[in-house]
């Protein structure tokens, strides 16, 4: 009891001391958006390419001075990762591991299965299960292996229901191993790196519905059966105006299971042409995702899909939409910055309460 005592009156003062610094009495935050997610002890992310990372220093710096961790966005999938059978690729892993470990930054593994950007080796290969098996166990114990303890959260499983609706995604891994494709590949990645928290990733949930509803039940089935899964990703692609309210609700669905859940990929796209009311709003939106996150408690970060407008998956994917990330192609901050400020400069929740 008096240890319990003295434990909760450390993290008062942790929490205080931390606040101190971060929320001064004129109410202005100092030391910008990685001093004030500490705070709340929330990890505040960013998508990287390579490409950028390595040659422009204004991109660098919007990474650095802004977020606390980095997801390869491309870099770590199959066909980067393994572009020949049995011929890995490391360079840009690498370099995506030694930037963040240069910085002090955390990193986010994406990701370990996925319908999208396999290799045509493998995209086209037949394989009967036990081989595919073999495949996949090689590629998860390559990759997990090759960073093991350096990497906070794997998204193990990406995207295993279909777009919309509630049916499994009949993918390379489903078609040739079934259902168990995705507890094997988590009881694989475990097996390599205990510590790593791991994830199933996916999109079209964060306003609950059917597609939700089936991740709840396939989650809930995991869990008692003593899978290693730990979280799970609401990537958050948004369009301005249809943010959900209920984020949080739905989240805590899931944290009620005993997972963690993260908004793994925020953007909030904008219809062209883009005025700076939009942009306003848009701000609220950014702040409505990270309040939602801080607002339950098993939330442990926001990871945002892009560095800068000019460097977002947007445009080229969604022609007519601009604008989905919180800097502009100059690397200038934009509304929307501001509203993750503003959602992080709230007092944190007591530990108590959580
Ligand atoms: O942002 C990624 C983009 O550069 C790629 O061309 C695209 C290919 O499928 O994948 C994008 O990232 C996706 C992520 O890995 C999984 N969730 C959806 C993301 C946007 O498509």
């Amino acid at each position: 009891m008096a240890l319990a005592v003295l434990a909760g009156c450390a993290v008062v003062f942790v929490v205080a001391a931390a606040l101190a610094v971060a929320l001064p009495e004129d109410g202005e935050p100092e030391g910008g958006p990685p001093a004030l997610a500490a705070v709340h002890g929330l990890d505040l992310g960013v998508a990287v390419a390579v490409e950028p990372l390595l040659r422009d220093g204004g991109y660098r710096d919007v990474v650095t001075g802004n977020y606390t961790s980095v997801t390869a966005e491309n870099t770590m999938k199959w066909d980067a990762v393994q572009p020949e059978r049995g011929g890995f690729d490391w360079s840009g892993p690498d370099a995506v591991m030694d930037f963040a470990e240069a910085e002090g930054l955390d990193v986010r593994g994406h990701t370990l299965l996925w319908h999208n950007q396999l290799p045509a080796w493998l995209e086209r290969g037949s394989f009967d299960p036990p081989e595919l098996r073999r495949i996949m166990r090689e590629h998860i114990g390559a990759l997990v292996g090759r960073y093991q303890g350096r990497v906070e959260a794997w998204d193990v499983v990406n995207e295993p229901f279909v777009d919309e609706g509630a049916a499994l995604r009949e993918n390379l891994w489903y078609g040739v191993l079934g259902e168990d494709y995705i507890a094997e590949a988590l009881w694989a990645a475990h097996e390599v790196d205990p510590e790593a928290r791991l994830y199933i990733n996916e999109f079209g949930i964060e306003g609950g519905g059917a597609k939700a509803d089936a991740l709840y039940a396939l989650a809930e089935d995991l869990v008692d059966r003593g899978v290693p899964l730990h979280g799970i990703g609401f990537q958050g692609h948004f369009v301005h105006g249809q943010v959900p309210e209920d984020l949080a609700s739905t989240m805590r669905r899931f944290t009620d299971l005993g997972l963690e859940v993260a908004v793994t990929e925020l953007d909030v796209r904008v219809p062209e042409p883009v005025t700076e009311a939009e942009l306003d709003a848009q701000a609220g939106e950014y702040r409505r995702v990270v309040e939602s996150c801080l607002d339950v408690p098993g939330c442990v970060g926001v990871t945002v899909w892009g560095v800068d407008d000019g460097h977002s998956w947007i445009p080229e994917w969604f022609p007519g939409y601009t604008s989905a990330t919180p800097f502009d192609e100059d690397h200038r901050p934009k509304p929307a910055l501001e509203g993750i400020v503003e959602a992080l400069s709230r007092r944190p929740t007591p530990p108590s309460s959580g």
